[in-house]
């Protein structure tokens, strides 16, 4: 009796004590002390500071006592003044215990914030340490991912204001996005990405998006021409956004853990592979989704994988929550969980119930998104999204085409670097005719490029994705 009445005390308290995620470690090297208080730094005095911005976080939301949101900071991976470099290699040392100078994470820090050199992209001598950078941040979030009591932020790379060099602009450019892009949405071969972690994009806050170039006047040290460190400009621009994305994301996790997964359903059509009122499975009869899908058991209907995102915002840069996960298409345009493929439905563990824009994406057709948000709760199975209905449940105008009986996703993006189907999509298809592998240039899915999926690329010229 006493046992039973221990095991329910501990069961309740258990479930009442709520892990908090608000107090912060902000370690950093001298870029990330202009942020922290630029003052420290330069005579003059900057607009903001990340503790004031942290004081504005709590007043604007009434957080007080325990509920108040806190950061500390400090130069870390050290010692300082022997080692200069907090660069992604030295992260994965200090992450994994190997350490030449013997630094290790400290655990205790509820929220770890990760912000790396701005050396990092002058490092990159060549295309492939991008490659060598991924290997490093797939290290990094590994043993991150091990850790759920933690939340993580983990910045991309710092961009460097003074740098011409393009190249290397280019490949700091193509690898922050890639963090962002590919990675934090489960899109990377690391596979899903783990709750407890946030990509903070703090190049694409300063720099281009098309060629990364970072303009000048966010560069400077003492207020002088040029620098690389933040000027009182970048600090304007950039230190709210730290503290709200930090605290944002490291909430919702707080908030999810401990209560069941949102989930979300979803039917839906693609015009390539459409037979009318069903879709061909031939990639999985031909043998094509196997030898590309090695590790996932794949359901005899399949068609192929699409990806399914939740957000909380129409527009992304606006959305605290952005969650994402693949799914297989069966034939009848419903859909089977990876790797679970007993469920018609997929889980998102760091999203509470709530109303959520509904995305879904195919590699080579044009993604859609629900037209207004979907109310998303707990409870199994999810009631279905159709989308294949009618095109005013597709976001935007004419985002879908009639396939037979449905409306689906637009075929023809073989070349998927963009929402768009243009010329780069034709050239796509042409240079890969004849091939029969999983290839993205076989708009009808039929395991085979050839001039069937011209005709599609030609026919949707000019069609693009209406998702924001
Ligand atoms: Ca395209
Ligand atoms: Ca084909």
């Amino acid at each position: 009796m006493k046992k039973t009445l221990l095991f329910i005390l501990l069961c309740l308290s258990v479930h009442t004590s709520t892990a908090q995620f608000r107090k912060a470690a902000y370690w950093h090297h001298s870029v990330g002390l202009c942020f922290w208080d630029r003052s420290q730094v330069s005579n003059l005095t900057p607009p903001t500071t990340l503790p004031k911005e942290i004081a504005a976080y709590n007043a604007a939301r009434g957080y007080t006592g325990s509920a108040a949101v806190s950061m500390t900071e400090s130069y870390f991976p050290g010692p300082e003044g022997v080692v200069n470099d907090n660069n992604w290699y030295r992260w994965v040392a200090v992450f994994t215990g190997t350490d030449t100078y013997g630094q290790t994470i400290d655990y205790s820090n509820p929220v770890i914030i990760v912000k790396t050199c701005y050396l990092s992209p002058q490092g990159m001598k060549s295309i492939d340490s991008i490659e060598a950078y991924k290997t490093h941040i797939r290290s990094i979030v590994s043993v991150m991912k091990n850790h759920p009591n933690n939340f993580f932020v983990l910045w991309t790379d710092y961009p460097a204001p003074t740098d011409g060099h393009s190249d290397r602009v280019g490949w700091s450019n193509t690898f922050s996005t890639w963090m962002k892009q590919t990675l934090a949405t489960g899109n990377d071969s690391f596979g899903p990405f783990p709750p407890n972690i946030h990509v903070f994009d703090i190049f694409h806050k300063l720099a281009s998006p098309v060629d990364g170039f970072c303009d000048s006047v966010y560069g400077s040290w003492d207020e002088g021409p040029g620098g690389d460190h933040p000027s009182n400009l970048a600090v304007a621009l950039v230190d709210s956004a730290i503290v709200r994305e930090t605290f944002d994301a490291a909430i919702a996790y707080e908030e999810s853990l401990g209560s069941a997964p949102t989930l979300a359903s979803v039917k839906a059509f693609l015009q390539g592979p459409s037979l009318g009122s069903s879709m061909s499975t031939a990639l999985n009869a031909n043998g094509v989704l196997a030898s590309h899908f090695t590790s996932t058991p794949i359901p005899g209907r399949a068609v192929d994988s699409i990806n399914i995102e939740i957000r909380d915002s129409l527009l992304p840069a606006k959305a605290h929550i952005r969650q994402f996960a693949p799914a297989w298409l069966l034939a009848d345009g419903s859909i089977l969980a990876f790797p679970d493929t007993t469920k018609n439905y997929v889980g998102f563990s760091g999203a509470p119930a709530g109303s959520y824009y509904i995305v879904v994406r195919h590699r080579n057709h044009l993604a859609i998104m629900s037209s207004a948000p979907i109310s998303l709760g707990v409870s199994a199975p999810p009631t279905a999204y159709d989308f294949s209905t009618g095109q005013a449940q597709a976001y935007g105008t004419n985002a879908m085409i009639l396939a037979g009986t449905h409306y689906a996703l637009i075929s023809g993006n073989s070349s998927n670097a963009d929402d768009i189907i243009n010329a780069l999509d034709r050239v796509a298809t042409r240079n890969n005719l004849g091939a029969s592998d999983y290839n993205p240039a076989d708009l009808n899915l039929d395991g085979v490029v050839n001039a069937l999926d011209r005709v599609v690329a030609r026919n949707n010229l000019g069609q693009s994705s209406q998702v924001p």
